[in-house]
């Protein structure tokens, strides 16, 4: 593949860097810690790594409350970790990622800290959104992202946005000084090497300055990203990303090549989200729908169907995504009845063992598809969601700004098993216990311990990630159903030769003719079993 294209069909691997590797024994995972697997991720055969913030922070959103742009996190180490971190992750032919957070920064980023103290009026107020309320009450309805209104009152009577957390105050997207800090900052990270940026919520920095309210969806301000909303996918976004893309192709000539951006943007449909990836825009998009999307045939060959058709019609590449520190692991969800992405953690009657069989199908399924795919960190080893997290650990602010209603996602973020018997597994020395505790069953999990079966679930994707090295057909090329394939199965094939069958269904089928390249379970008598998946050379 062009060496300039590589991200139109990369295997991007997620680094939470708080809870992947804790070089340092103390509990939280850093920077040394991803150098110190870096031959681990070179061996499961990704070719880049996207790491959440990672920057100075008080860690209130894990991260994406940044306090300065320019550092690193003193929790997670320093810039010269980073710079050794990028050069030797580059040596092993592992492209860097990292996140960029616009739409807000932390109240403690000096800006804000300063805007605090000049003063109603001020220039300085002016980088936020600060504004007088109407008889006592917030300016508008508009709601935050993890419960309550999205204005806080400060003691002098205004108000400022925080379109998430109180402690995220909006940066103002209309002020010129906004707009060119973030270019110096895309430069001083572009120049330290890095090849790309995820931009978080790339849907939400412009809003509409008007301050309209928004409508009311069962009695209460909606969240909803309707056409139209004041605060989300504003047409004023678009001129953000396209004077980003510019910084970014200045960068086309260096021996890295161009430096890429990938959106985070919940839109759907997907027409609406192809909008973010048009050629002068960023270059691609997470694509939630498979994620979203239940264990369903139908359903599934419906969200791929259109989601590659939207965007390749604007030219960019199809991307997948199964699990993030956002979401509910796949497993977990899979294993359940109810199968929401964003469902709460609790209840839900759960099966893991069966959870475990169709993520397996579901990362052969994903790995064979056009395109980018996302691998969230853990989900190579089949990681569960931990449900049963004691109330008192909880760290994600929805806990605590849903009045202790929404637990969270923090369930999602558990350090990673390393190796071992018990916790913390690996996950630095022991001096200091992981900052979210892991579960006394993971032993099994580990990746030392998946590392010798070639049944585990590492396996299966290392195998995956290899045989999708080595086939020309898994680039982002078309696909083509096989329409006679029975109901419940999904089937397609990618050219040259390569086929792609999975059983959704309620009984095993028969195995179509091919040389078996890889399978999700192992193949009896000439069928494929229920939720499996095979790989075939034909
Ligand atoms: O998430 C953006 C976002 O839309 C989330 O509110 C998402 O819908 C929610 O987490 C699902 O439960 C990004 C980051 O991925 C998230 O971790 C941050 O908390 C958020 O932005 C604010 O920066």
């Amino acid at each position: 593949r062009p060496a300039d294209d590589w991200w139109r069909s990369a295997v991007v691997y997620q680094v939470y860097p708080r809870s992947f590797a804790d070089a340092d024994g103390d509990g939280t995972g850093d920077v040394n810690g991803i150098r110190a697997r870096l031959p681990y991720l070179a061996q499961l055969g990704i070719d880049a790594i996207w790491i959440s913030p990672w920057y100075p922070s008080p860690l209130l959103d894990g991260g994406y409350d940044v306090s300065d742009y320019r550092d690193i996190n003193p929790e997670f180490g320093t810039l010269a970790d980073a710079d050794a971190l990028i050069a030797e992750a580059h040596a092993l032919g592992i492209r860097i990622l990292i996140d960029l957070v616009p739409n807000h920064c932390s109240w403690d980023h000096p800006a804000f800290k300063a805007a605090l103290a000049a003063g109603k009026g001020s220039p300085e107020r002016d980088l936020f959104w600060f504004r007088d309320g109407v008889d006592g009450q917030p300016p508008t309805n508009w709601p935050a992202a993890f419960g309550g209104g999205a204005w806080q009152q400060i003691e002098d009577g205004q108000w400022y946005l925080h379109m998430f957390d109180i402690s995220q105050p909006d940066w103002n997207w209309d002020h010129p000084k906004v707009v060119e800090e973030f270019d110096a900052i895309l430069r001083f990270w572009f120049d330290r090497g890095i090849d790309g940026f995820r931009i978080d919520v790339a849907d939400s920095m412009a809003k509409d300055a008007s301050l309209p309210d928004v409508p009311l969806k069962d009695g209460r301000p909606t969240h909803d990203k309707y056409v139209g909303n004041p605060f989300y996918d504003q047409p004023g976004v678009h001129t953000i990303h396209q004077r980003w893309r510019a910084i970014a192709d200045e960068y086309a000539g260096t021996p890295q090549g161009p430096r890429v951006f990938v959106a985070e943007a919940w839109l759907s449909p997907a027409e609406r989200l192809a909008q973010y990836v048009r050629s002068n825009e960023l270059h691609s998009a997470f694509n939630f729908d498979v994620l979203r999307c239940a264990w369903d045939a139908k359903e599934l060959r419906q969200v791929i169907d259109y989601t590659t058709e939207s965007l390749w019609a604007v030219g960019a590449p199809a991307t997948w995504v199964l699990s993030n520190h956002d979401t509910i692991r796949h497993r977990t969800r899979y294993g359940r009845a109810l199968q929401d992405a964003l469902a709460e953690a609790g209840d839900v009657p759960t099966d893991l063992t069966l959870g475990l069989r169709r993520a397996r199908a579901a990362a052969l399924l994903e790995l064979a598809l056009p395109g980018g795919a996302y691998i969230y960190q853990g989900d190579e080893l089949g990681l569960p969601e931990v449900e049963d997290l004691p109330e008192e650990v909880l760290d994600d602010p929805t806990w605590e700004r849903s009045g202790h209603t929404v637990r969270g996602r923090d369930g999602c973020r558990v350090p990673i098993p390393w190796s071992g018997s018990e916790p913390p597994y690996g996950f630095g020395d022991g001096t200091d216990q992981p900052w979210l505790p892991q579960p006394a069953d993971w032993a099994p999990l580990t990746a030392a311990a998946q590392e010798s079966d070639p049944a585990s679930h590492l396996n299966l994707y290392r195998a995956a990630l290899k045989i999708r090295r080595a086939e020309e057909a898994l680039g982002e090329g078309r696909l083509t159903w096989d329409d006679d394939a029975p109901a419940g199965v999904l089937s397609f094939t990618r050219d040259p030769g390569f086929r792609c069958v999975v059983n959704l269904g309620s009984s095993p089928i028969e195995l179509p003719a091919g040389e078996i390249l890889l399978a999700s379970e192992p193949l009896l008598e000439g069928e494929l079993p229920v939720d499996a998946t095979v790989w075939l050379k034909v």
